[in-house]
């Protein structure tokens, strides 16, 4: 069961356009019901078995309660990994991004659970030592995701915007952040999520996303790729250390992230 994950999509102009100009896009028909069935099943398979979670949401702060989080499931077995490596899905990264070929930064599960609170405005490049802003997340829920699900928003072009990249998740962040984008013209995208819709958002782009208000788990699997040729830099705060001793570990500062953890996906 991978077929459809190692085919071309067939991606329009216009969404790469769309893409370099407000850093985000959701395109449709990414992944088929089918597809999306087999491996909701084998990823929450997977979830459940690592997650670490075990205190009820109301005792944990605002992180906590934003969804469970496992890294890395493509170690875990092979049908995580076929998922991860997908070429169909490298190839959409590597398009968007105009870069000639992609390697995963790492993979993680967002799983929101039912009742589980905000996901805090932010940008994800402040966790990443990497040298250039050639960065991508799929967002692949493995279920449609109404707007009660709490399906992730995007403030469109707010890459633009440097004030604010440094803060962590959390209150904090959401707070100022919002703040801070209430006093610009970029638009705030709130939409549902069809069957086989995938998002792809870059590193420096802000975004969060609303409680999941339903009685269903709101899954969801990502990816974070990185341009084939991208550089470690010298980290600039201690989540940038953790991160490549966590996601690169054996890299060298300046040279290409070329470590067993982070195979080329596409080109
Ligand atoms: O799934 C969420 O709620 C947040 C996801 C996110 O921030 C990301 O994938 O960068």
């Amino acid at each position: 069961m991978h077929s459809l994950l190692d085919q071309p999509y067939e991606l329009p102009a216009d969404a790469i356009a769309f893409y370099q100009k407000n850093r985000f896009v959701k395109l449709k028909n990414v992944l088929d019901a089918d597809t999306l069935a087999y491996y909701n099943e084998a990823i929450s398979r997977k979830v459940e078995f690592l997650t670490n979670q075990n205190q009820p949401l109301d005792q944990r702060d605002t992180y906590g309660k934003a969804f469970l989080q496992v890294f890395n499931l493509w170690r875990e077995d092979e049908a995580s990994k076929t998922f991860v490596l997908s070429k169909r899905l490298g190839q959409i990264a590597a398009q968007l991004m105009q870069t000639d070929g992609v390697r995963l930064y790492h993979d993680q599960a967002l799983f929101k659970e039912a009742g589980g609170g905000i996901t805090p405005w932010h940008a994800d490049q402040y966790y990443w030592p990497l040298s250039s802003d050639k960065t991508i997340t799929a967002w692949i829920p493995l279920q449609p995701v109404p707007l009660q699900m709490g399906p992730l928003e995007f403030s469109a072009g707010s890459h633009a915007i440097v004030e604010g990249r440094e803060l962590s998740i959390g209150d904090d962040s959401e707070q100022k952040i919002a703040q801070r984008l209430r006093v610009t013209d970029f638009q705030h995208v709130i939409e549902p999520y069809d069957l086989g819709e995938v998002s792809f958002h870059s590193g420096w782009v802000f975004h969060r996303a609303g409680a999941n208000q339903t009685d269903q788990v709101r899954k969801v699997m990502t990816m974070i790729y990185m341009d084939k040729d991208m550089r470690l830099k010298q980290p600039e705060n201690r989540h940038q250390i953790n991160d490549w001793n966590t996601w690169c570990p054996g890299a060298e500062v300046d040279q290409v992230i070329d470590t067993p953890l982070n195979p080329v996906i596409y080109g």
